[in-house]
């Protein structure tokens, strides 16, 4: 982290959290900060590209900053607050994002609770240990077999990526993804049966004597109901469900016997029901095979990148529903801030015909899809403009940003915003912007990464989507590609098939699930798994797909919950 007043944190939504430098108009990656290494990426490139907004709208038509206020201001004075909905987005962030939610609490609008996120497998890992801190970025350092699960690391996390280039890969997912070409081995699993596949391999490594006896003696009282949990199936039997063969999992034992292991857990294990028991089962058998409490390897999630600080930014709102199932219809007026739920929420259908049912009052730095169902644009002032902080959930290292260039005269910061707010309708004031900005610069987290306790899974309640899965229908895979930040910047609105599909390049589809449908172009490649269709974050057709259903345990999206059939009619 650097303290000198030139450095700019890169406010995306990323594991990398880089930290760059503004010198004479140019914006270089700081060499001092090691994950950014000197490097910053095309989505950086991207950003500093983008057509900001620079002024408000009413009604489609152009209005200047103040009488978007005051239309605001008047619109809360004759709305019932508990008609009124604050939205969040993922669009930026740092910690001052959330300043806006004290105003909005305060004046009794309803907030969300959940994600369409990582909270699913946030809460799967949580429950078996009791929090959610990922080791620092030295063990990684210190790991000679990285594996990688339900993550493409290399895309999602190339600087994080570029510090451990030269270990052994081995990668888990349905897709042949860019981390899994540069693996010594790669699992090809079906999708959703990472628990199963979890099982297996604790009984191997139970063959093979790889139990961390000190480990589980010293931190756990449960491995035996854990692995009574592994032998409930014949071992042939996983072979045909996870679609792995045992021959590839002695492989598997070869490649980290006796080594330094490290496993970095992504998103794609966990945007199902039943997330939370399936990453809960992978972190079991890291446990098992005594993965954790060292001082190298362990296992990385996105981790709750504020532990170890006390909240700065508090808000207390009186009710919260879950995000994947905010119906916008429901509420007169909803207040949406950095967010793109035209394109990154569930069920768009649902989506658009809500904002079309009420009065919405986008808060944003661009134009985006979401923008068109706008009642009244306020234009935000852009990163480069603002003081923030960014805390990572993919490593242990901080960012600063300083408003390095002066803002556009018609745009509003998020903490202008909300201090303008709260005199209008005479709330106590916010604590100043600098105190919160140098407590999050000048504090170190009091956090470990070390367990006291760690509570194995021994039962789990889990609907195999390969139990309901007719011969004709794909799984449904959505994941991050590398030229885009969710719905930021290009997007890719393809649905790529495994050529075995017998489908051609260009063709166009119609697919459908219980949720919805939409007509695609298909794209053909043999990295794609035969029973699979992968659409990329961003792609404006897949959530038309996706169910709002929230997961069983933590308000949270279950993007791949669903089963696609080609509608050939
Ligand atoms: N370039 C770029 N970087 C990004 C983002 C971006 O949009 N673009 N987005 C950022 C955000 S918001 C986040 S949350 C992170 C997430 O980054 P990642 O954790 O890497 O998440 P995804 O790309 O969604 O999914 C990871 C992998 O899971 C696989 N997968 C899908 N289903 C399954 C399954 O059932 N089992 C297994 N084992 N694997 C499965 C997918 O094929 C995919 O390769 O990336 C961040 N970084
Ligand atoms: N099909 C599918 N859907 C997904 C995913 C997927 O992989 N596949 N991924 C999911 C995941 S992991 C996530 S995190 C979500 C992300 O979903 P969202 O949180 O909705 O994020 P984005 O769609 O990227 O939209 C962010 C918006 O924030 C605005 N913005 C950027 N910077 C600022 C700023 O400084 N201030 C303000 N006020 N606004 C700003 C930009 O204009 C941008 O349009 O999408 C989820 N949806
Ligand atoms: S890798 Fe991530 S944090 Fe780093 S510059 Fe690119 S988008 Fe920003
Ligand atoms: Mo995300």
């Amino acid at each position: 982290m650097s303290l000198s007043k030139n450095s700019i944190a890169c406010p995306l939504d990323c594991y990398d959290t880089c930290e760059a430098l503004y010198e004479n108009g140019l914006i270089k990656g700081n060499k001092n900060h090691r994950v950014t290494n000197g490097k910053l990426c095309i989505n950086f490139a991207n950003l500093q590209n983008e057509n900001f907004l620079k002024t408000a709208y009413y009604e489609n038509k152009e209005i200047t900053l103040e009488e978007s206020l005051n239309i605001l201001v008047e619109k809360l004075k004759n709305t019932k607050p508990e008609n009124t909905l604050f939205y969040k987005g993922a669009g930026n962030l740092g910690i001052m994002q959330s300043i806006t939610k004290i105003f909005f609490a305060s004046y009794g609008s309803v907030l969300t609770k959940g994600s369409l996120c990582d909270e699913i497998g946030g809460y799967g890992l949580a429950k078996g240990r009791g929090k959610l801190v990922n080791p620092p970025i030295e063990n990684l350092i210190n790991s000679d077999v990285i594996i990688v699960w339900g993550r493409n690391f290399s895309v999602s996390s190339p600087h994080m990526y570029n510090l451990v280039k030269d270990k052994t890969f081995i990668t888990i997912d349905p897709i042949k993804t860019d981390i899994a070409k540069k693996s010594s081995l790669h699992l090809q699993l079906n999708p959703k049966t990472d628990h199963e596949l979890a099982l297996l391999l604790t009984r191997f490594a139970y063959m093979e004597d790889m139990e961390d006896e000190e480990f589980i003696k010293n931190n756990s009282n449960n491995v035996e109901d854990f692995f009574d949990l592994a032998k409930e199936k014949p071992l042939l039997s996983y072979e045909k469900t996870t679609g792995i063969s045992l021959t590839d999992i002695t492989k598997f034992f070869e490649l980290i016997k006796n080594k330094k292991v490290a496993i970095l857990i992504g998103l794609g294990v966990q945007k199902y029901y039943e997330g939370a028991q399936i990453i809960r089962t992978i972190d079991s058998f890291a446990a098992y095979i005594g993965v954790h409490n060292k001082d190298y390897g362990g296992v990385w999630y996105l981790d709750e990148s504020a532990a170890g600080y006390e909240k700065q930014i508090v808000s207390k709102p009186k009710k919260k529903i879950p995000l994947p199932e905010v119906d916008f219809s429901q509420f007169d007026l909803v207040f949406i801030q950095g967010a793109n739920p035209v394109v990154s929420a569930p069920n768009t259908k649902r989506i658009v015909e809500g904002l079309k049912n009420s009065f919405v009052v986008y808060f944003g730095t661009t134009l985006n899809d979401t923008a068109k169902y706008a009642n009244l644009i306020i234009p935000a002032s852009n990163f480069l403009t603002k003081g923030d902080v960014r805390l990572s959930y993919g490593h242990n290292l901080k960012a600063v940003s300083n408003a390095v260039i002066e803002k556009e005269e018609g745009t509003i910061s998020e903490y202008e915003l909300a201090s303008f707010l709260t005199k209008e309708f005479s709330f106590e004031n916010l604590k100043a912007e600098e105190e919160i900005l140098n407590y999050y610069k000048n504090t170190v987290p009091n956090k470990s990464h070390k367990m006291e306790t760690f509570k194995f899974i021994e039962e789990l309640e889990i609907e195999n989507l390969y139990e309901n899965k007719e011969e004709n229908q794909y799984y449904f895979i959505t994941a991050k590609r590398k030229r885009n930040l969710n719905s930021q910047f290009e997007s890719d609105d393809k649905a790529y098939f495994n050529p075995s599909s017998g489908l051609k390049e260009k063709e166009m589809v119609k697919l459908f699930t219980d949720y919805g449908e939409a007509i695609f172009e298909v794209a053909l490649s043999e990295d794609v798994k035969e029973n699979c269709i992968l659409t990329y974050a961003g792609n404006k057709k897949a959530n038309y797909l996706t169910p709002f259903k929230k997961d069983e345990v933590a308000d949270s999206a279950t993007l791949q919950e669903v089963l696609v059939t080609i509608d050939i009619s």
